[in-house]
């Protein structure tokens, strides 16, 4: 049984893209339906049992008439090509208050062959051209449609995380335990895993992610063991952008998101993970194999150069780093840090003109730096010692060598008290 599993698509996300004049639409939103197109295309080509879909399909939970079609007409080709869909139900498809419908349900109000929809806690049984198989849905859960009125009074919003953490928690183990045996199963959740990396990483190591950003308030965080129950045959996980496996036994992961929407996500993998289980073999023991499926997602590009002084063509030296990327249809930011000395050296149209490959430019930002004054400052950045810090101070000082030497040697008494 083929399993494509994939996440976050959040249709609707349109930063860093300009309107196109003709259609009145987003180019980024050609981006984001290209990549849902390849997962689309990948899962009828290679012949997959089961689209499953671990949440957020939109950017905003009232997405728009034509992020509705153009969702809904990639879910009709999977079907229409006998493919199975499981939708669960992300933080971005709900609305905030329990009355108004969630962005997927419509699927089955509709009553829509072969798609269905995990808008609650449940487990239920889908039939797929490979047999049938168990899923259990934990869509994203608000505090004021979970939990009533009178159980969240006075609590603050640590004890009600704390109260759904222990409820989702039992109410997993309850289903898992309720499964047939005979038959294989997967979890599929929305949720954060406590042990998952929230960020992506950028080059620079730091990490900071669109999910973060996109996530509001304090969101309740599952144990790893809250989900890693016996009974599942793989564990599907939406909601943190960044593609991670966050166990093995069973084997559970994050598809991520498949298109990154801000810098935070440079240096991340975009795609969706293929999961083969064998039915055949007992519960818990059933993935055959699993990997993960790239996909060509836009790419962000942040190029930093930093100017030397006495640097006689400033903006070729600019030009050479822009070169050196692959910025041709990229979205790019811009850094160039410069001695004070070279300012205004810069040939802004050259530099505009070396980036017109490129998608989208975000930023193109100049910051001067002021060069060391002193001698002090470049024995610092070579990591002298206090003690000679203080030495060459005081000789720019002119100290007396008398005077010098009881200085040095009060500050050396202080330097090893504090240590
Ligand atoms: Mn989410």
């Amino acid at each position: 049984m083929k399993i494509v599993h994939f996440s976050d698509v959040h249709i609707g996300v349109e930063n860093y893209g300009r309107i196109d004049p003709d259609t009145g639409l987003s180019a980024r939103l050609a981006d984001f339906l290209s990549t849902f197109d390849e997962v689309v295309e990948y899962a009828i080509g290679e012949r997959a049992d089961l689209a499953l879909f671990t949440g957020d399909a939109y950017k905003s939970r009232n997405p728009s008439q034509t992020h509705q079609r153009e969702f809904a007409a990639r879910i009709a080709r999977l079907t229409n090509a006998g493919i199975p869909v499981f939708l669960v139900v992300g933080n971005h498809d709900m609305p905030l208050t329990a009355g108004p419908a969630t962005a997927l349900e419509i699927f089955d109000t509709l009553g829509v062959r072969m798609v269905h929809v995990g808008e609650r806690l449940a487990a239920r049984v889908v039939d797929t051209p490979a047999g049938s198989l168990q899923i259990v849905s934990v869509p994203w859960i608000r505090r004021s449609h979970f939990l009533a009125s009178d159980e969240r009074s006075g609590l603050n919003i640590d004890a009600i995380n704390a109260l759904i953490q222990d409820r989702l928690t039992e109410g997993v183990k309850t289903l898992a335990e309720s499964l047939d045996p005979s038959m294989p199963a997967v979890l599929a959740a929305h949720v954060t895993v406590s042990s998952a990396v929230v960020g992506g990483s950028t080059r620079d190591g730091v990490r900071h992610g669109s999910e973060r950003s996109m996530m509001l308030g304090r969101d309740h965080v599952l144990l790893r063991s809250s989900l890693a129950r016996p009974q599942f045959d793989y564990v599907a996980l939406g909601h943190i952008h960044k593609h991670q496996v966050v166990s093995e036994r069973p084997m559970m992961a994050y598809a991520g998101s498949l298109e990154r929407v801000d810098f935070g996500e440079e240096g991340d993998d975009k795609g969706f993970c293929v999961v083969e289980l064998d039915s055949s073999l007992p519960a818990g023991s059933r993935l055959k194999s699993f990997r993960f499926q790239e996909v060509n997602a836009r790419r962000f590009i942040t190029i930093d150069v930093r100017l030397r002084s006495g640097d006689l063509d400033p903006t070729a030296t600019v030009l050479e780093e822009i070169n050196r990327q692959r910025v041709e249809g990229a979205i790019v930011k811009l850094g160039i840090e410069f001695p004070v000395e070279l300012q205004g050296h810069l040939r802004d149209a050259d530099i505009r003109q070396a980036l017109n490959g490129a998608f989208y430019v975000a930023s193109v930002s100049k910051t001067p730096i002021e060069q060391p004054k002193s001698r002090l400052g470049a024995a610092y950045s070579k990591g002298a010692t206090p003690q000679e810090l203080l030495r060459l101070y005081l000789d720019s000082k002119n100290v007396a060598e008398d005077r010098a030497a009881i200085l040095i040697g009060r500050a050396e008494e202080l330097i090893v008290e504090e240590v």
